[in-house]
């Protein structure tokens, strides 16, 4: 949690997608010093409202729960999906036609600007000894990252014709600590999350802008310059972890399919299975 927000109660009411899962837990806390009411919503039970808490359990595939669910809304933090490789029909249900519900009950409602957690996963099959960028053509590493990629595209749609604003966010690992070496290259801190979501949610003008959501990790396969103009600057970095998790995990197999490519484990998992 930050110690100084940038800007206490700038938005009327909030809402958070996902908010039962990892990351909309962390920031549930976190969003209320931005926001009047915070509206949080998830397929799953979450735990019951506080002071300034609307608590709303809907599944993104029910269109006419979504439109009621961004009524009166001024902006979406949209955490809410599935967030790993999994069969293709929750894939399509929480990322496909959810995303398009989403983004139809943000026209009807006039709500004008959505952050969307995206994935690394839509670049997954990038090597690991390339740098990237926002700019750089997606390489889905499954169907999870097929379905971001998705996202990104309807995210351009509704900014190119109807004037809706979103920050997709390619966010790295974002866990309390990297877990492996591979997360010395993509962890994205609790901290730094809250400064990237913050940034997404204020910046004057970003049309449909995507950045990689990264701390400021010495070794990096991403390079967001293209998206300077968010006004995002990590203050965390994954270095300080180095050590602990180099000797824990003392060697890599670079034959690996999940040591090569940028998606890691992910680049192997089975869709189906
Ligand atoms: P999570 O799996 O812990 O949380 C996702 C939440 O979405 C869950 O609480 C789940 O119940 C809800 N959900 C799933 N399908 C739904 C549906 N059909 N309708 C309504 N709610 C549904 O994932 P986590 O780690 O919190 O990630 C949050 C978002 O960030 C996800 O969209 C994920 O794809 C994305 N992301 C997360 C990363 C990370 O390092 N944690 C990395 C890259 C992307
Ligand atoms: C993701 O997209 C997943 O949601 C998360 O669970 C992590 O595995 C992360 O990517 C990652 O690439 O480490």
């Amino acid at each position: 949690m930050l110690d100084h927000p940038v800007s206490a109660l700038r938005f009327t009411r909030l809402l958070l997608t996902g908010a039962a899962g990892n990351l909309g837990q962390a920031l549930r806390p976190r969003l209320k010093a931005y926001c009047g009411t915070l509206r949080v919503s998830d397929l799953n039970e979450m735990a019951a409202a506080s002071e300034g808490e609307e608590v709303v359990q809907a599944p993104l595939e029910d269109r006419s729960r979504v439109q009621s669910l961004l009524e009166g809304v001024d902006a979406v933090v949209h955490m809410g999906g599935v967030s790993t490789e999994q069969p293709w029909e929750p894939i399509l249900a929480g990322n496909i036609v959810g995303m398009v519900n989403l983004y139809e009950a943000a026209r009807l409602q006039g709500v004008r600007r959505i952050v969307f957690a995206s994935s690394n996963h839509v670049t997954g099959f990038y090597r690991q000894d390339e740098v990237i960028g926002p700019r750089t053509a997606p390489r889905p590493d499954g169907f999870y990252g097929l379905s971001k990629a998705f996202g990104e595209d309807l995210a351009q749609l509704y900014w190119d014709r109807w004037g809706i604003e979103t920050v997709s966010l390619r966010i790295g690992s974002s866990f309390p600590e990297p877990r492996d070496r591979r997360m010395l290259a993509t962890w994205l801190s609790h901290d730094d999350l809250e400064r990237l979501v913050v940034a997404a949610l204020t910046a004057p003008i970003v049309g449909h802008s995507i950045i990689y959501g990264m701390s400021d990790n010495q070794a990096t396969w991403w390079d967001n310059t293209a998206a300077r103009h968010i006004g995002y600057r990590p203050r965390d970095s994954s270095d300080r972890f180095r050590e602990a998790v180099e000797s824990r995990q003392p060697t890599i197999d670079v034959n690996d399919p999940a040591a090569r490519f940028q998606g890691g484990a992910f680049v192997k998992a089975a869709p189906h299975g």
